[in-house]
């Protein structure tokens, strides 16, 4: 891997999708580029997430770049490949496109500062190393600062405890273990089923039951990987036309449409084909309109409870009341997830009843006074999701600006790929980008291709500089808040507005107008010469 530079023209944080997708290119365009990868690996959310049962809720045609030269002689083995897949699909990268040479693997960046004298970012890492380079791009993702609740003795537990989003490398062995699993997103999702099959006990605690759509996974064999390669291109293209950047759209049809045997029907059709299909090829409606929401919660519900044996469990985990709007958190995939609790070893304790008052050196107690003992606690409690990727590094811009005191109050920000006071500094699939409801890979090559198609234009122009205008800036921003404010997303506390933090000020983090929509604007921009960029050049 790479030798540590003093000086480039590009520095890229992270080597997940986002870095190994811009490096590739801006190193073809001729730029002196290096990346710098906190992890020991390349793969960003897969080189980190490494819990038992982490799998991707994309499909294998749509999660994948669309390097030509790559995508042709790579196929998955699963529809949805889980986390070690992935991260051989990440060395498959690496290899074909010989990129370890320009990535500094163990190199986490702690800070960087604006020379505002040289149109510099002076980019300092944790061992102490400084970089100067013109231009500074975080691939940081939207989920790189794990979030653990402040939940008094914490550091108490003897046993083992980790959080999903920093699982050790050489992972946990669950076997005949008594695991707790708190929180029910995701993660918390994939461990439940994983440690279901093994473990000895398994105590979920659950703060607010998950609507999870049923993932229908299926091996990929020679004649299926062949097919979907057939259609590869037509999927590419395709996936930058619809509103979640997956190659399939919402029906044309309204609720209306149907008669209530039909609409059953069809949604039994949809759930059959699994993944998102439910939420992305059904009514679009569920997202703006209470009644549609409502009928897809309720179809969801009495699927879910068809498979739960006690009625106690079925209340607590599908409830006969929607607890916030269907698709207003992040609706998860799974596969056995609600079968496993008709299983003697799996357990669930609501915490909004039976609250978790501190973590004792045996386990959890809970505010009946039992002490729940356990071998494994399992924090699967999320992220400080979008913003906390960047303002967890010491970001400083003109005036003395930081990121953190910038964002703290709210997050504005340019296209989610530049924001005022931080000339030259790009970041991608985080604020206020079309992500969290999009396919990781169609998004980022979006952002990516209008940050590099920025960079060459200065390269081409003679430019040495560029800010976004402070009014362009702020109508952005309120776009990003209005299209919110119009969907059902307030209506549920979750990473998507900021709420899982405490004391997190509550905005729109997304661009939720559609990544179709979002290309479109980016390509206008672009066409238009960057508008709302102002660029300048220092005099020799
Ligand atoms: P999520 O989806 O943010 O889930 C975190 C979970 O942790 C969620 O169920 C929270 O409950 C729960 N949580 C957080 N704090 C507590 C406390 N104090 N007590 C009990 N439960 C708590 O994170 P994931 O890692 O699962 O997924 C993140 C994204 O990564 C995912 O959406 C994919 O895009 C990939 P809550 O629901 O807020 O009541």
């Amino acid at each position: 891997m790479s030798t540590m530079p003093t000086k480039v023209d590009i520095l890229i944080v992270g080597a997940g999708f986002s870095g190994l997708y811009q490096l590739y290119h801006l190193r073809n365009l001729g730029f002196n580029v290096k990346v710098f990868e906190a992890g020991r690996g390349i793969g960003g959310t897969w080189y980190w997430n490494c819990y038992p049962g982490a799998r991707v809720d994309s499909d294998a045609s749509n999660y994948q770049l669309s390097i030509d030269g790559l995508w042709q002689n790579w196929s998955y083995s699963e529809y949805f490949p889980d986390w070690k897949e992935l991260r051989e699909y990440f060395a498959y990268i690496d290899r074909t496109l010989d990129l370890g040479r320009d990535i500094s693997l163990n190199t986490r960046v702690v800070a960087a500062e604006f020379d505002e004298a040289a149109d510099e970012w002076v980019v300092r890492t944790e061992k102490g190393d400084t970089v100067r380079c013109r231009f500074l791009s975080f691939c940081t993702g939207f989920a790189s600062k794990p979030y653990t609740p402040k939940i008094p003795g914490l550091d108490t537990f003897r046993g083992i405890m980790h959080h999903t989003g920093t699982w050790p490398q050489d992972g946990v062995d669950l076997r005949d273990k008594r695991v707790a699993v708190i929180g029910t997103g995701s993660s918390g999702v994939q461990v439940v089923q994983e440690a279901a099959a093994v473990a000895r006990q398994v105590t979920l605690f659950q703060r607010t039951p998950c609507i999870a759509l049923p993932l229908v996974q299926r091996k990929l064999d020679a004649d299926a990987a062949r097919k979907l390669k057939d259609g590869q291109l037509k999927t590419f293209d395709f996936r930058k036309k619809t509103f979640a950047g997956h190659s399939y759209s919402f029906t044309d049809m309204r609720p209306s449409d149907f008669s209530p045997e039909e609409r059953k029907e069809f949604y039994e059709q949809l759930y059959a084909r699994g993944g998102f299909i439910p939420l992305l090829c059904g009514f679009r409606e569920v997202y703006t309109d209470d009644d549609a929401n409502d009928w897809v919660y309720a179809f969801w519900r009495d699927t879910v409870r068809a498979r739960i044996n006690d009625p106690r469990l079925q209340e607590k985990l599908a409830p006969a009341v929607k607890p916030y709007p269907f698709a207003a958190k992040r609706p998860l995939l799974e596969q056995n997830y609600y079968d496993v609790f008709n299983q003697s070893n799996v357990s669930l304790i609501d915490v909004n009843e039976n609250g978790i008052t501190r973590i004792t050196p045996k386990g959890i107690q809970t505010a009946d006074g039992v002490e729940h003992q356990f071998d494994i606690i399992v924090l699967a409690t999320g992220f400080d999701a979008m913003t906390g990727s960047m303002t967890q590094i010491d970001i400083r811009g003109t005036e003395g600006v930081t990121i953190f005191d910038k964002w703290t109050a709210f997050a504005s920000t340019y296209l989610g790929m530049m924001t005022t006071n931080f000339p030259n500094m790009f970041f991608v699939y985080a604020t206020h980008g079309p992500t969290a409801f999009s396919n990781g890979p169609t998004a980022l090559e979006i952002q990516s291709d209008w940050v590099i198609h920025c960079i060459q234009y200065m390269r081409d122009h003679g430019l040495s500089r560029v800010h976004p205008k402070k009014e362009a800036e702020e109508e952005y921003t309120k776009l990003v808040n209005d299209i919110g404010n119009k969907g059902m997303w307030s209506k549920a506390k979750s990473w998507y507005t900021g709420a899982n933090i405490p004391g997190k000020t509550i905005q729109h983090l997304n661009f939720t107008g559609g990544l179709n929509v979002y290309a479109d604007m980016c390509r206008e921009n672009e066409e238009k010469g960057f508008e709302g960029c102002e660029f300048s050049t220092l005099i020799a």
